[in-house]
Order: structure tokens, then sequence, then C-alpha cells
């Protein structure tokens, strides 16, 4: 089996999907940007929708698969190498959890900043709402976050894969919208940071993610 993750390295949603990659290191994913780039009509026969990332099932199957939660579920399922899903049930649940906190109250009030990143054109009220919203999932990111270092389990899950990449795009972003961090009132989310980012696979996402973020900057202000 030959699969193919088409990938953009500083996307919290490839990321989490690099992530498994990783993880299970198994050798049958091989990770390259969209063919023609992101909305090509090259990449348009991979995604019709045009959001990264896609996983490409390989010319047997002649299949794609999209939507980052299912892709690492299916890579999970599908690579040798450790389980990124606890084998108890309930540990299972939390990093479902975790994942679903991390998916639609900590990224989803990211993406409609991103449109509000220019202090000039900014709409103050869509940045006090989604800004407001995101602390909530913080807020709710330190309730559950109770088992440092791993979000859900005794090691690296689906949890950690989908959570890491969140914190590295909106901790980065977080101060041009002058928001304090915040780490700094949360001990719990603070102390899962502080430990994932010893992880020998999260940090290289982190490391990924940030030299990308730092790539993007430089060639603007060049
Ligand atoms: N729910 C999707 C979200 C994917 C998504 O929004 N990807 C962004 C990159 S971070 C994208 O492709 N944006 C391009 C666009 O919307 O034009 C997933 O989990 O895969």
């Amino acid at each position: 089996m030959t699969l193919r993750l088409l990938d953009a390295t500083s996307s919290p949603y490839s990321s989490r999907c690099r992530m498994v990659v990783y993880a299970k290191d198994d050798g049958q994913v091989t990770i390259i940007e969209p063919p023609g780039g992101l909305y090509s009509d090259e990449y348009k026969a991979f995604h019709p929708f045009v959001k990264i990332p896609t996983l490409d099932l390989g010319v047997d199957s002649g299949d794609m698969l999209q939507e980052s939660d299912v892709i690492c579920e299916y890579l999970d399922d599908v690579l040798t190498g450790s389980a990124l899903k606890p084998d108890d049930p309930l540990a299972r649940a939390r990093m479902r959890l975790i994942a679903r906190v991390s998916d639609l109250d900590v990224m989803a009030p990211m993406m409609p900043l991103f449109k509000q990143l220019d202090p000039t054109t900014r709409d103050a009220d869509v940045v006090n709402r989604e800004l407001e919203a995101m602390i909530h999932g913080y807020d709710k990111l330190e309730f559950h976050l109770t088992g440092a270092p791993y979000a859900a389990g005794e090691s690296l899950s689906l949890a950690d894969c989908t959570l890491v990449p969140s914190l590295v795009l909106t901790l980065d972003f977080l101060p041009r919208f002058d928001a304090d961090s915040p780490l700094e009132t949360r001990p719990n989310v603070r102390g899962y940071w502080e430990g994932i980012c010893k992880d020998p696979i999260a940090a290289r996402v982190i490391k990924e993610m940030r030299d990308k973020l730092a790539e993007y900057r430089a060639k603007k202000n060049a």
C-alpha cells in the first residue's frame, strides 16, 4: 500500500496528519505539497472543495479521503507502529473529547481571525467574538487536561496529534491581537504544553510549523 498525504507544513489540520505519520513511522506514506498549488485544477481532482489535507489512497484504489480527523483515524488503523488510540474505552473517549474541543473550540475561532490580522482593516466585533470563543475553548482544555504529559491515556494519541498543532498556531497568532497568553492563567494547559514539547514527535511538528511560519513572515517582509 502506498499512500500520499497532500500536505501544507503550516496548516494545523495537515500537521495533525503528519504527526500521525511520524508517530507510526511505517514508511508507507509519502508527504507532498498539492501538485500545482492548493487552488489549481490539479488539486481539485484530489479535493473538489479545495482544503488541505487530502489522503490519496493510491492508484489501485483511485480514491481519496478528506477531513483531517478522519484521515488520522484511518492512518492509525491501517499503518503499522504503535496504536494512537488507547485501548481503554474511557481513555479513548477522552482522546476524542480533547480532539473535539481542539477542533471546535480552539481552531474554529482561529479561522475567522486569519482574515483580521491587519489592524488597519480589522473588525473589532469579529475579533472580540472569536477571541472570547477561543478563550472559552482554552478554559475547556484547562478542565480536561489533567493527565500530563499526554492529553489522554499513557502515551501519545490522536488527541496530542490534534492539539499540538492547534496550540502552535493559536499561541503564535494570539499576540498579533494583543491577547494575553492563555497559558499564563491555565496551569494544566501550560503543564501539558511544556511536557509535550519534550516529546520528539511533537517537537518535530512544532519545529516544522514554526519554521514555515517564520519563512512566510520573512518573505512578506522581504
Ligand atoms: N475540516 C477540515 C479543515 C481543513 C482546512 O480548513 N484547511 C485549510 C488549511 S489550514 C485550507 O485548506 N484552507 C484553504 C481555503 O480555505 O481556501 C479538516 O479538518 O481537514
